[in-house]
């Protein structure tokens, strides 16, 4: 390991040491041996258990609490000094109280553990868009998880010994307790403490908790985007490559359309997809005015449920080697792993165990043998589809930015904006049906501007404030679509065939983008902006009803009449909107009448 030569660095690991008390401290280099003696460690044990060497090979099963399978939002905080910064959809804790509320939940929290200290860095190491975290924990899983999601060891200590600056994320699982959980943000002093939970999004930091929620708070202050997005690259037949970011809630699709595979007439016609990112982007304005795109993750944390060879292949055969799986159902017979939705092919294991590590037989069961929320983390080098963009750190130009949700009835298919701000305006009114990714009901619709509720680190009125300044900065801005796979029949059925499918809406969103737009005569122009009419979309090989196809390519009055009341008393919460959004809405409501 390369000596730590940063006195910041140094000066705050022994702090940390000093109310931790761990046993040891392992710095963690990145190096093979010492990754493959801490995962031997894992199952020695008991913490993690190795899985089919042939079928799987260097994958591992981890369990979760009960109570602790998903990310939580009542327990996830922002604390500055002043609450009008964290804002009105955040749960504010005064600072000074949220240190004091946690220091004595860490004091001795290491008693009898190792301290792993793990340097890292969100985006390429020494890379424009690139920045630094150090997460210290005592959890093998946060270690080895945190090697598969970002770039860690050596080269990142090479960084900080240069001066760079880093974020400092303190984690400790500690006894595990539910009703001692937090995960607190402390944007003012660039750190993160959380404390009492063992799942993903609460304790990879790296993550949700830097990569966005300091991320965002830091992108205000510096003119930059941190987003919940995924990137993916289009390549036309004519080999010129387009480049795409999408903000969809948790649970709603990213890594899906991230990794999506073209449906048969169209591979065969020459379109490719890459994938760049599944769930962050990091985006700036470049010389030429357009905004750029980096994925700061070197991961995917996905959900397994419904990933199989016909909906995400991609996806699955990252998953075939290097992969952590949490809260899945093991199947004992081959020591491998299933979840709902899984091949046909790949039954249901009749000796399994299920996610509470109970016994568990796919004929008899009632309950479900994956956690809904259960996941894989998978290197992205393993993705079939992973962009060559995705190694350099350089940004992608995006074309278009597309904004979605699950909308049983009210969103269309697609809907282009008339301009920047009315597409912030179009993100701003997101909102989906809440998912089994954070605690709490499953199917309630919410808001969810920009698919960022849950994870912008400051007041959300700022935050709309900033995207139409960051539009104003721009001579060539993306444009900006809503779209929504989600729309249900009378039977409850989704209508839209999704997945691979979704590339003929990206289609025609690209054509948008050309300048003049290829495909003018064929949109409908309604209060909400441009949707195409199904002569302007590729239906080649789809059969969907022809009055539920056109129940998603128009716009109800009646729904949206109520969608804009809702939305009123939504933005009626905020002490201080940008007046373009007000602009944007007083027009939509009288568009409407
Ligand atoms: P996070 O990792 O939580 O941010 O989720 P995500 O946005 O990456 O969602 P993901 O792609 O994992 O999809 C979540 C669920 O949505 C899965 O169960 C998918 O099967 C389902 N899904 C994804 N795309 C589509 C689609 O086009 N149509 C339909 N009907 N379902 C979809
Ligand atoms: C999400 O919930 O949006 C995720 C999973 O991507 S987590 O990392 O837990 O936030
Ligand atoms: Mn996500």
């Amino acid at each position: 390991m390369i000596e730590v030569t940063n006195k910041k660095v140094l000066d705050w690991v022994n702090e940390c040491k000093d109310f931790l008390k761990p046993k040891d401290i392992q710095w963690i280099d990145g190096s093979h041996a010492q990754l493959e003696a801490i995962r031997q460690l894992a199952v020695d044990t008991g913490e993690m258990v190795r899985l089919n060497e042939e079928k799987l090979p260097g994958c591992y099963y981890y369990k979760t609490d009960p109570k602790d399978t998903a990310r939580d939002e009542k327990r996830t905080v922002i604390a500055t000094t002043y609450e009008k910064d964290a804002g009105p959809t955040n749960n504010w804790v005064q600072k000074d109280e949220m240190y004091a509320r946690m220091k004595p939940l860490f004091e001795g929290a290491m008693e009898g553990r190792t301290m792993y200290v793990i340097p890292y860095s969100m985006g390429a190491v020494g890379s424009d868009f690139a920045k630094i975290g150090i997460e210290i924990t005592d959890s093998i899983y946060v270690v080895l998880s945190m090697n598969i999601m970002t770039r860690i060891g050596d080269p990142v200590i090479a960084q900080l010994n240069k001066g760079a600056d880093f974020i400092k994320c303190l984690h400790s699982k500690a006894k595990v307790d539910a009703e001692n959980k937090w995960i607190a943000h402390f944007p003012e002093d660039n750190t993160i403490w959380s404390i009492n939970s063992a799942y993903g999004g609460n304790v990879l930091l790296g993550k949700k908790c830097f990569a966005l929620r300091i991320g965002s708070w830091l992108g205000r202050k510096e003119g930059w985007l941190a987003e919940h997005m995924l990137i993916l690259c289009i390549e036309a037949p004519n080999g010129v490559k387009k480049y795409v970011a999408a903000a969809f809630p948790s649970a709603c699709g990213k890594t899906n359309l991230a990794m999506l595979i073209p449906p048969k007439h169209l591979k065969d016609a020459g379109y490719k997809i890459y994938t760049i990112g599944d769930d962050i982007a990091w985006l700036r304005i470049g010389d030429d005015g357009r905004l750029y795109a980096v994925n700061p993750e070197n991961g995917f944390f996905g959900v397994a449920p419904g990933t199989n060879s016909k909906s995400n292949n991609n996806a699955l055969m990252t998953t075939k080697k290097n992969t952590i799986y949490t809260n899945v159902c093991r199947n004992l017979d081959d020591n491998t792993v299933w979840w709902e939705g899984l091949e046909k092919d790949i039954p249901a294991p009749t000796n399994g165990l299920d996610w509470h590590g109970n016994p568990w037989n796919g004929q008899t069961a009632k309950e479900r043998g994956a956690h809904p929320n259960s996941r894989f983390t998978a290197p992205a080098e393993n993705c079939p589809s992973i962009a060559p963009e995705f190694f350099t750190g350089k940004g992608v130009p995006i074309s278009a930015i597309i904004f979605g949700g699950r909308r049983a009835k009210s969103e269309p298919l697609i809907c282009q904006s008339k301009n920047w701000e009315h597409g912030v305006f179009i993100g701003s009114k997101m909102s989906s049906e809440t998912t089994a990714a954070a605690n709490g009901a499953v199917g309630v619709v919410r808001h969810d501007p920009m698919a960022m509720l849950p994870f912008c680190g400051y007041h959300m009125g700022d935050y709309f404030q900033h995207w139409i300044d960051m539009g104003k900065k721009m001579t060539n801005p993306p444009k900006i679509f809503n779209v929504n796979w989600f729309r249900t029949n009378k039977a409850g059925k989704f209508i839209w065939p999704g997945f691979g499918d979704n590339l003929r809406v990206l289609l025609w969103a690209l054509s948008r983008c050309e300048e003049p737009s290829t495909a003018t005569e064929t949109t409908t122009e309604t209060p909400l902006g441009f949707i195409p009419t199904k002569e302007a979309l590729d239906l080649t090989d789809i059969n969907i009803p022809e009055d539920e196809l056109n129940s998603i390519l128009t716009l109800d009055k009646e729904i949206w009449k109520e969608e804009v009341a809702g939305l009123k008393q939504w933005y009626d919460k905020f002490d201080h909107l940008p007046d373009e959004l007000i602009e944007e809405l007083h027009k939509l409501e009288e568009a409407l009448k």
